[in-house]
Protein backbone atom coordinates (compact mmCIF):
# COMPACT_ATOMS: atom_id res chain seq x y z
CA UNK A 1 0.00 0.00 0.00
CA UNK A 2 2.66 2.69 1.52
CA UNK A 3 4.92 2.24 -1.65
CA UNK A 4 1.63 3.03 -4.35
CA UNK A 5 0.52 5.80 -2.33
CA UNK A 6 4.22 6.91 -2.28
CA UNK A 7 4.43 6.70 -5.80
CA UNK A 8 1.13 8.51 -6.47
CA UNK A 9 1.82 11.20 -3.80
CA UNK A 10 5.64 11.38 -5.44
CA UNK A 11 4.15 11.44 -9.48
CA UNK A 12 1.49 14.02 -8.26
CA UNK A 13 3.35 16.44 -6.90
CA UNK A 14 6.22 16.01 -9.72
CA UNK A 15 3.80 16.36 -11.86
CA UNK A 16 2.04 19.47 -10.39
CA UNK A 17 5.55 21.43 -9.64
CA UNK A 18 6.23 20.52 -13.77
CA UNK A 19 3.21 22.53 -13.96
CA UNK A 20 1.89 19.15 -15.68
CA UNK A 21 -0.80 19.59 -18.27
CA UNK A 22 -2.51 16.36 -18.82
CA UNK A 23 -5.97 15.29 -17.63
CA UNK A 24 -6.62 11.42 -17.37
CA UNK A 25 -10.49 11.52 -17.51
CA UNK A 26 -12.12 7.79 -16.64
CA UNK A 27 -15.59 7.68 -18.33
CA UNK A 28 -16.43 3.99 -17.88
CA UNK A 29 -14.64 4.27 -14.95
CA UNK A 30 -16.54 7.16 -13.38
CA UNK A 31 -20.05 5.95 -14.80
CA UNK A 32 -19.10 2.39 -13.08
CA UNK A 33 -17.84 4.18 -9.61
CA UNK A 34 -15.20 2.29 -9.42
CA UNK A 35 -13.17 5.19 -8.17
CA UNK A 36 -9.76 5.52 -9.94
CA UNK A 37 -6.80 6.79 -7.88
CA UNK A 38 -5.41 8.74 -11.27
CA UNK A 39 -4.07 11.83 -10.35
CA UNK A 40 -6.13 14.56 -12.76
CA UNK A 41 -4.17 18.21 -12.91
CA UNK A 42 -5.45 20.53 -14.55
CA UNK A 43 -4.41 21.80 -18.38
CA UNK A 44 -2.11 24.68 -18.36
CA UNK A 45 -0.02 24.28 -21.89
CA UNK A 46 -0.87 26.20 -24.55
CA UNK A 47 0.57 24.34 -27.19
CA UNK A 48 -1.01 20.98 -29.30
CA UNK A 49 -3.19 18.57 -27.70
CA UNK A 50 -2.80 14.99 -27.96
CA UNK A 51 -5.86 13.15 -27.03
CA UNK A 52 -5.70 9.51 -26.13
CA UNK A 53 -8.42 6.41 -25.42
CA UNK A 54 -6.83 3.90 -23.20
CA UNK A 55 -7.72 1.21 -20.50
CA UNK A 56 -7.97 2.72 -17.27
CA UNK A 57 -4.84 2.30 -14.73
CA UNK A 58 -2.95 1.74 -18.00
CA UNK A 59 0.01 4.77 -17.67
CA UNK A 60 2.20 6.62 -15.70
CA UNK A 61 0.70 10.07 -15.22
CA UNK A 62 4.25 11.12 -14.22
CA UNK A 63 5.43 9.65 -18.06
CA UNK A 64 2.35 11.67 -19.80
CA UNK A 65 3.57 14.65 -17.92
CA UNK A 66 7.58 14.40 -18.97
CA UNK A 67 5.60 13.91 -22.83
CA UNK A 68 4.05 17.22 -22.08
CA UNK A 69 6.76 18.96 -21.16
CA UNK A 70 10.02 17.94 -23.46
CA UNK A 71 7.05 18.73 -26.09
CA UNK A 72 4.91 21.81 -24.83
CA UNK A 73 2.17 20.26 -25.46
CA UNK A 74 -1.98 19.06 -23.33
CA UNK A 75 -2.23 15.49 -23.30
CA UNK A 76 -5.81 14.30 -22.94
CA UNK A 77 -6.33 10.70 -21.45
CA UNK A 78 -10.07 8.97 -21.65
CA UNK A 79 -10.48 5.35 -20.17
CA UNK A 80 -12.43 2.23 -21.50
CA UNK A 81 -13.11 -1.52 -19.68
CA UNK A 82 -13.25 -3.08 -22.76
CA UNK A 83 -12.37 -3.69 -26.03
CA UNK A 84 -15.96 -3.81 -27.04
CA UNK A 85 -17.07 -0.20 -25.75
CA UNK A 86 -13.96 1.70 -27.13
CA UNK A 87 -15.24 -0.02 -30.17
CA UNK A 88 -18.88 1.14 -29.56
CA UNK A 89 -17.77 5.12 -29.15
CA UNK A 90 -15.38 5.16 -32.27
CA UNK A 91 -17.70 3.53 -34.47
CA UNK A 92 -20.69 6.18 -32.72
CA UNK A 93 -18.96 9.04 -33.89
CA UNK A 94 -18.84 11.94 -32.16
CA UNK A 95 -15.12 10.86 -30.33
CA UNK A 96 -12.06 12.67 -31.37
CA UNK A 97 -8.96 10.61 -30.59
CA UNK A 98 -5.62 10.66 -31.71
CA UNK A 99 -4.34 7.46 -30.39
CA UNK A 100 -6.18 4.27 -29.16
CA UNK A 101 -5.36 1.20 -27.30
CA UNK A 102 -7.00 -2.07 -28.76
CA UNK A 103 -5.93 -5.76 -27.81
CA UNK A 104 -4.06 -7.48 -30.44
CA UNK A 105 -7.67 -9.56 -31.28
CA UNK A 106 -9.43 -6.12 -32.47
CA UNK A 107 -6.92 -4.61 -34.76
CA UNK A 108 -8.30 -5.85 -37.65
CA UNK A 109 -11.69 -5.12 -37.09
CA UNK A 110 -10.51 -1.71 -36.95
CA UNK A 111 -8.77 -1.77 -39.77
CA UNK A 112 -11.81 -3.62 -41.91
CA UNK A 113 -13.61 -0.20 -40.36
CA UNK A 114 -11.52 1.98 -41.40
CA UNK A 115 -10.36 3.37 -37.97
CA UNK A 116 -6.74 2.65 -38.41
CA UNK A 117 -4.14 4.46 -40.56
CA UNK A 118 -1.00 2.63 -41.50
CA UNK A 119 2.04 3.85 -38.80
CA UNK A 120 4.24 4.58 -40.99
CA UNK A 121 6.88 2.94 -38.64
CA UNK A 122 9.64 3.40 -40.55
CA UNK A 123 8.99 7.29 -38.84
CA UNK A 124 9.45 5.57 -35.63
CA UNK A 125 13.40 5.70 -34.51
CA UNK A 126 12.74 3.62 -31.44
CA UNK A 127 10.72 0.97 -33.17
CA UNK A 128 13.77 -1.67 -33.65
CA UNK A 129 12.98 -1.33 -29.34
CA UNK A 130 10.24 -4.07 -29.64
CA UNK A 131 11.04 -7.44 -28.78
CA UNK A 132 11.28 -9.75 -31.80
CA UNK A 133 8.49 -12.12 -30.39
CA UNK A 134 6.29 -9.16 -30.82
CA UNK A 135 7.34 -8.52 -33.90
CA UNK A 136 5.20 -9.37 -37.33
CA UNK A 137 2.11 -10.56 -35.46
CA UNK A 138 -0.32 -12.46 -36.89
CA UNK A 139 -3.27 -10.17 -36.18
CA UNK A 140 -1.19 -7.26 -37.39
CA UNK A 141 1.36 -8.29 -40.68
CA UNK A 142 4.57 -6.12 -40.68
CA UNK A 143 3.30 -4.08 -37.51
CA UNK A 144 1.32 -1.99 -40.22
CA UNK A 145 -1.31 -0.42 -38.24
CA UNK A 146 0.01 -1.19 -34.29
CA UNK A 147 3.34 -1.14 -31.46
CA UNK A 148 2.46 -3.78 -28.90
CA UNK A 149 1.97 -1.49 -25.82
CA UNK A 150 1.53 -4.07 -22.61
CA UNK A 151 0.27 -7.87 -22.02
CA UNK A 152 -1.14 -9.78 -19.49
CA UNK A 153 -2.86 -12.85 -18.43
CA UNK A 154 -6.19 -12.95 -16.85
CA UNK A 155 -6.31 -14.80 -13.55
CA UNK A 156 -8.17 -14.98 -10.01
CA UNK A 157 -7.39 -12.42 -7.39
CA UNK A 158 -8.42 -12.74 -3.86
CA UNK A 159 -7.79 -11.09 -0.07
CA UNK A 160 -6.32 -13.54 1.89
CA UNK A 161 -7.29 -11.24 5.10
CA UNK A 162 -10.99 -12.44 3.78
CA UNK A 163 -10.66 -15.87 2.05
CA UNK A 164 -8.01 -18.70 1.33
CA UNK A 165 -8.50 -20.76 -2.07
CA UNK A 166 -9.34 -24.36 -1.46
CA UNK A 167 -7.11 -24.91 -5.17
CA UNK A 168 -6.33 -22.35 -7.93
CA UNK A 169 -8.87 -23.71 -10.11
CA UNK A 170 -12.06 -22.15 -12.01
CA UNK A 171 -14.13 -24.51 -10.12
CA UNK A 172 -13.89 -21.37 -7.46
CA UNK A 173 -16.53 -20.21 -9.94
CA UNK A 174 -17.89 -22.56 -11.66
CA UNK A 175 -18.05 -25.55 -9.40
CA UNK A 176 -21.58 -25.94 -7.92
CA UNK A 177 -20.72 -24.00 -4.52
CA UNK A 178 -22.56 -20.84 -4.00
CA UNK A 179 -20.70 -19.44 -0.92
CA UNK A 180 -18.07 -17.42 -2.52
CA UNK A 181 -18.78 -14.15 -3.41
CA UNK A 182 -17.12 -13.48 -6.91
CA UNK A 183 -17.08 -10.71 -9.86
CA UNK A 184 -16.40 -11.21 -13.28
CA UNK A 185 -14.91 -8.69 -15.86
CA UNK A 186 -16.80 -6.71 -17.60
CA UNK A 187 -15.46 -7.99 -21.06
CA UNK A 188 -17.43 -10.66 -22.64
CA UNK A 189 -14.06 -12.94 -24.47
CA UNK A 190 -12.48 -12.98 -21.06
CA UNK A 191 -16.00 -14.37 -19.30
CA UNK A 192 -16.67 -16.99 -22.15
CA UNK A 193 -12.98 -17.45 -23.05
CA UNK A 194 -12.78 -18.61 -18.81
CA UNK A 195 -15.78 -20.58 -19.24
CA UNK A 196 -14.77 -22.47 -22.42
CA UNK A 197 -11.17 -22.84 -20.52
CA UNK A 198 -13.32 -24.83 -17.81
CA UNK A 199 -14.44 -27.03 -19.93
CA UNK A 200 -11.73 -28.21 -21.10
CA UNK A 201 -11.64 -26.07 -24.50
CA UNK A 202 -10.24 -23.38 -26.31
CA UNK A 203 -10.55 -19.66 -25.71
CA UNK A 204 -11.53 -19.04 -29.57
CA UNK A 205 -13.37 -22.11 -29.93
CA UNK A 206 -15.62 -21.72 -32.92
CA UNK A 207 -17.70 -24.87 -32.44
CA UNK A 208 -21.28 -24.26 -31.93
CA UNK A 209 -21.68 -27.38 -29.14
CA UNK A 210 -18.80 -25.76 -27.03
CA UNK A 211 -20.15 -22.14 -26.57
CA UNK A 212 -23.64 -23.88 -25.97
CA UNK A 213 -22.14 -25.99 -22.88
CA UNK A 214 -20.02 -22.55 -22.01
CA UNK A 215 -23.11 -20.49 -22.55
CA UNK A 216 -25.59 -23.24 -20.23
CA UNK A 217 -22.52 -23.12 -17.23
CA UNK A 218 -22.02 -19.34 -17.39
CA UNK A 219 -26.09 -19.29 -17.14
CA UNK A 220 -25.64 -21.12 -14.16
CA UNK A 221 -23.16 -19.27 -12.98
CA UNK A 222 -24.35 -15.52 -12.94
CA UNK A 223 -27.78 -17.18 -11.12
CA UNK A 224 -25.73 -18.07 -8.26
CA UNK A 225 -26.04 -16.03 -5.26
CA UNK A 226 -22.75 -15.30 -4.56
CA UNK A 227 -22.54 -13.43 -7.96
CA UNK A 228 -21.72 -10.10 -7.41
CA UNK A 229 -21.16 -8.13 -10.97
CA UNK A 230 -19.76 -7.96 -13.50
CA UNK A 231 -16.98 -5.14 -13.16
CA UNK A 232 -13.31 -3.45 -15.03
CA UNK A 233 -10.33 -4.86 -13.74
CA UNK A 234 -9.60 -1.52 -11.26
CA UNK A 235 -12.91 -2.33 -10.04
CA UNK A 236 -12.60 -5.44 -9.29
CA UNK A 237 -9.18 -4.63 -7.17
CA UNK A 238 -11.31 -2.06 -5.61
CA UNK A 239 -13.58 -4.34 -4.54
CA UNK A 240 -10.89 -7.11 -3.36
CA UNK A 241 -8.82 -4.56 -1.12
CA UNK A 242 -12.27 -3.23 0.31
CA UNK A 243 -12.85 -6.70 0.98
CA UNK A 244 -16.57 -6.58 -0.20
CA UNK A 245 -15.74 -10.15 -2.77
CA UNK A 246 -14.12 -13.20 -1.93
CA UNK A 247 -13.19 -13.86 -5.43
CA UNK A 248 -12.37 -12.02 -8.92
CA UNK A 249 -11.73 -12.74 -11.99
CA UNK A 250 -9.12 -9.67 -13.14
CA UNK A 251 -6.08 -8.90 -15.58
CA UNK A 252 -2.80 -9.84 -13.57
CA UNK A 253 -1.61 -6.19 -13.80
CA UNK A 254 -4.77 -4.63 -12.31
CA UNK A 255 -4.30 -7.36 -9.20
CA UNK A 256 -0.99 -6.72 -8.88
CA UNK A 257 -1.48 -2.56 -8.37
CA UNK A 258 -3.36 -3.71 -5.49
CA UNK A 259 -0.84 -6.13 -4.48
CA UNK A 260 2.26 -3.66 -4.27
CA UNK A 261 -0.17 -1.91 -2.37
CA UNK A 262 -1.25 -4.75 0.05
CA UNK A 263 0.47 -8.03 0.96
CA UNK A 264 -2.73 -9.97 1.49
CA UNK A 265 -4.09 -9.17 -2.25
CA UNK A 266 -2.50 -12.26 -4.62
CA UNK A 267 -3.56 -13.88 -7.88
CA UNK A 268 -3.10 -16.82 -9.66
CA UNK A 269 -3.66 -18.53 -13.35
CA UNK A 270 -6.33 -20.97 -12.95
CA UNK A 271 -4.71 -24.57 -13.25
CA UNK A 272 -7.58 -25.38 -16.16
CA UNK A 273 -6.07 -22.15 -18.06
CA UNK A 274 -6.38 -18.84 -18.93
CA UNK A 275 -6.31 -15.96 -21.66
CA UNK A 276 -3.53 -13.32 -22.54
CA UNK A 277 -3.81 -10.73 -24.69
CA UNK A 278 -1.28 -7.55 -26.13
CA UNK A 279 -2.58 -4.44 -26.16
CA UNK A 280 -1.39 -2.05 -29.05
CA UNK A 281 -1.36 1.66 -29.60
CA UNK A 282 -2.61 2.55 -32.80
CA UNK A 283 -2.99 6.27 -34.49
CA UNK A 284 -6.68 6.69 -35.48
CA UNK A 285 -7.82 7.48 -38.68
CA UNK A 286 -9.53 10.52 -37.90
CA UNK A 287 -6.39 11.76 -35.78
CA UNK A 288 -6.23 15.46 -35.68
CA UNK A 289 -2.41 15.51 -35.03
CA UNK A 290 -1.21 12.21 -36.44
CA UNK A 291 2.34 13.44 -36.28
CA UNK A 292 2.35 13.80 -32.24
CA UNK A 293 0.75 10.76 -31.86
CA UNK A 294 3.29 8.99 -33.65
CA UNK A 295 5.72 11.34 -31.42
CA UNK A 296 4.09 9.96 -28.64
CA UNK A 297 4.73 6.46 -29.31
CA UNK A 298 8.29 6.79 -30.05
CA UNK A 299 8.54 8.50 -26.39
CA UNK A 300 6.64 5.18 -25.12
CA UNK A 301 8.97 3.35 -27.05
CA UNK A 302 12.15 4.60 -25.32
CA UNK A 303 13.43 2.37 -23.10
CA UNK A 304 13.38 4.14 -19.85
CA UNK A 305 10.12 5.45 -20.43
CA UNK A 306 8.71 2.04 -21.65
CA UNK A 307 9.85 -0.05 -18.11
CA UNK A 308 8.60 2.93 -16.23
CA UNK A 309 5.27 2.24 -17.59
CA UNK A 310 5.33 -1.10 -17.09
CA UNK A 311 6.85 0.24 -13.19
CA UNK A 312 4.07 1.56 -12.45
CA UNK A 313 1.17 -0.41 -13.84
CA UNK A 314 2.76 -3.80 -13.23
CA UNK A 315 1.74 -5.27 -17.05
CA UNK A 316 4.00 -7.50 -19.16
CA UNK A 317 7.04 -4.88 -21.40
CA UNK A 318 7.51 -6.21 -24.88
CA UNK A 319 10.23 -3.44 -25.11
CA UNK A 320 13.38 -5.69 -25.66
CA UNK A 321 15.82 -2.66 -24.41
CA UNK A 322 13.94 -2.06 -21.39
CA UNK A 323 13.92 -5.34 -19.70
CA UNK A 324 16.79 -4.11 -17.68
CA UNK A 325 15.22 -1.42 -16.14
CA UNK A 326 11.71 -3.56 -14.87
CA UNK A 327 11.16 -3.58 -11.07
CA UNK A 328 12.44 -7.26 -9.63
CA UNK A 329 8.98 -7.50 -8.17
CA UNK A 330 6.81 -8.06 -11.52
CA UNK A 331 9.70 -10.70 -12.42
CA UNK A 332 9.39 -12.17 -8.78
CA UNK A 333 5.44 -12.95 -9.98
CA UNK A 334 4.55 -16.62 -10.97
CA UNK A 335 1.50 -15.19 -12.30
CA UNK A 336 3.33 -12.38 -14.36
CA UNK A 337 5.40 -14.48 -16.45
CA UNK A 338 3.80 -17.44 -17.74
CA UNK A 339 6.36 -19.94 -18.48
CA UNK A 340 7.33 -20.91 -22.26
CA UNK A 341 5.22 -24.61 -21.04
CA UNK A 342 1.99 -22.33 -20.03
CA UNK A 343 2.11 -21.46 -23.69
CA UNK A 344 3.35 -24.63 -25.60
CA UNK A 345 0.52 -26.66 -23.85
CA UNK A 346 -2.46 -24.59 -24.71
CA UNK A 347 -2.95 -23.93 -20.51
CA UNK A 348 -2.26 -19.96 -21.90
CA UNK A 349 -3.88 -18.76 -24.70
CA UNK A 350 -4.00 -15.91 -26.90
CA UNK A 351 -7.26 -14.51 -27.29
CA UNK A 352 -7.49 -14.20 -31.33
CA UNK A 353 -10.00 -12.49 -33.32
CA UNK A 354 -13.36 -14.48 -33.92
CA UNK A 355 -13.94 -15.27 -37.64
CA UNK A 356 -17.16 -13.77 -38.89
CA UNK A 357 -20.56 -15.61 -39.09
CA UNK A 358 -22.08 -18.24 -36.29
CA UNK A 359 -19.65 -18.44 -33.87
CA UNK A 360 -19.38 -14.99 -33.28
CA UNK A 361 -23.01 -14.26 -33.72
CA UNK A 362 -23.39 -16.71 -30.68
CA UNK A 363 -20.72 -15.12 -28.82
CA UNK A 364 -22.76 -12.01 -28.69
CA UNK A 365 -25.70 -13.65 -27.68
CA UNK A 366 -24.20 -15.48 -25.13
CA UNK A 367 -23.22 -11.94 -23.96
CA UNK A 368 -25.83 -9.81 -24.63
CA UNK A 369 -27.88 -12.73 -22.28
CA UNK A 370 -25.63 -12.48 -19.49
CA UNK A 371 -25.57 -8.65 -19.11
CA UNK A 372 -29.77 -8.30 -19.40
CA UNK A 373 -30.28 -11.31 -16.97
N1 LIG B 1 -6.37 -1.76 -16.69
C1 LIG B 1 -5.68 -2.25 -17.84
C2 LIG B 1 -6.42 -3.39 -18.49
C3 LIG B 1 -5.70 -4.01 -19.64
C4 LIG B 1 -6.48 -5.12 -20.20
N2 LIG B 1 -5.85 -5.81 -21.23
C5 LIG B 1 -6.67 -6.35 -22.26
C6 LIG B 1 -7.56 -7.49 -21.97
C7 LIG B 1 -8.38 -7.90 -23.15
N3 LIG B 1 -9.40 -8.80 -22.90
Amino acid sequence: MKRRLLLAAVGWLLAASLSACHRIESKDSAAEGNGTTTPRPTQTNSGDTLRIFMWSDYIDPEVVGQFEKQNGVNVVIDTYESNESMLAKLQGGGASYDLANPSNYVIQTMVRAKLLQPLQKNLLKNFGNVSAGFLNPNFDPDNTYSVPYQFAATGLGYNDARFKPAAESWNLIFGPQDHIKFALLDDPREVIGAALKYLGYSVNSGKVEELRAARDLLRQTVKKKGFESFSGGPEIRNKLLAGSIDLGQIYVGDLLQGAAENGHLHVFLPREGTTISTDTLVILRGSPNPALARKFIDFVLEPKVSAAISNYTYYGNPNAKAQPYLDPFLKSQKAFNPTPEDFSSGRVEFINELPAGNAARLYDRIWTELKSR
